[in-house]
């Protein structure tokens, strides 16, 4: 049987039979990070909030599961954080990163999902680390505009959110320097249980360490060349043939086309559309494994009202596709079909 007839039987078995093994426990740990330190721009600190505001928990609720939120995490300032090499922010975002991976990996090992709400994808250092440190076997699928595999030593900016894979890939430690803040994280992951979906913007040194370690990587030439079906399907073969591996989902609202996510910090043109996004997430959901979910960068203070109402709108689409919302339509279990007869009970005529 080729890789594609036995992942394809899977996913189609894992479409119909539809109720997730750690969903089933409808149990969802929300954490909001509202940080803004791995890049420039004030604003994505406000994110968490604003998608409890615009009803994301409520949908989750109202979809069957029971929401635990842990609310915002409280962070330690540090005054003299001063740059280390290029990096900014070492000690801020280490230590908050060691504490979001502290509470992703408790609230993981209760049983539940871990849904992270950011802040910028800095924060991913840290949830990664949670989830591994609670699920060894887990793979990772990194949705997004950018790698965020640059190495400290060549990343033009300096800005951690485009560092977080090189802090937490083994094979990568040699190209990483000691940084303060940072000596906690356990390289926790193979280059080999990584999957890109929806590159466009990559810095050389990414693109190489792509290269060299053959990092299944989809980026948007291969959605437009191969369709967003086979993307998933070839995407999952490669970290997780038998879906019996957790599955990390790091989801950066910037994967999507700025045309119905303006509102974030590096908008790259080209991207998934809406209908790539949530095919993406549906298709994930119902293998069941998903264990961990990142939603990150999303702005709401750039751009017009308008352009925010939309990036939260898309944002809690994308994320009630994650938790089993399906395009199709869901049937709960105990459902029946009204009929007339019934209907009337509980009306009294006068
Ligand atoms: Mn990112």
């Amino acid at each position: 049987m080729s890789f594609s007839t036995s992942i394809r039987s899977l996913l189609t078995a894992a479409r119909v039979s539809g109720v997730p093994r750690r969903l089933a426990h409808r149990d969802v740990g929300v954490l909001g990070v509202p940080f803004c330190k791995g890049q420039p721009r004030p604003g994505v600190a406000q994110a968490p909030q604003r998608l409890r505001d615009y009803g994301m928990l409520k949908k989750l609720e109202t979809m069957g599961y029971r929401v635990h939120d842990y609310g915002d995490l409280q962070f330690q300032e540090f005054p003299d954080d001063y740059p280390a090499w290029n990096i900014k922010y070492p000690r801020s975002i280490g230590a908050s990163c060691k504490k979001i991976s502290n509470v992703v990996e408790e609230v993981t090992e209760k049983g539940q999902v871990a849904l992270t709400l950011g802040g910028d994808h800095s924060l991913s250092i840290g949830t990664v680390h949670g989830h591994a440190m609670a699920e060894p076997n887990m793979c990772l699928i990194w949705v997004d505009a950018h790698s965020d595999i640059n190495t400290p030593m060549a990343s033009p900016s300096g800005n951690i959110h485009g560092m977080v894979l090189s802090f937490l890939a083994k094979e990568l430690q040699k190209y990483v320097p000691r940084v303060p803040g940072m000596e906690w994280v356990k390289p926790c992951l193979s280059t080999k249980d990584i999957a890109f979906i929806g590159l466009r913007d990559l810095d050389p040194a990414e693109r190489c360490i792509i290269e060299q370690y053959n990092i299944t990587c989809y980026t948007m030439h291969e959605v437009d060349r191969m369709g967003i079906h086979r993307v998933l399907e070839e995407a999952l073969h490669s970290v997780n043939p038998n879906l019996d591996r957790p599955i990390h989902l790091s989801y950066d609202i910037d994967s999507l086309d700025p045309a119905v996510s303006p509102s974030t910090g590096t908008p790259v043109p080209g991207g998934l559309s809406i209908r790539e996004g949530m095919y993406i997430a549906e298709e994930i959901a119902a293998t069941g494994q998903l264990t961990g979910i990142d939603l990150v960068e999303v702005n709401p203070e750039l751009g017009s009202k308008q352009d925010q109402e939309l990036t939260l709108f898309t944002a809690c689409e994308i994320i009630g596709a994650c938790f089993g919302k399906r395009r199709k339509g869901n049937v709960p279990e105990d459902y029946v079909i009204p009929t007339p007869a019934e209907s009337m009970e509980g009306f009294t005529s006068s």
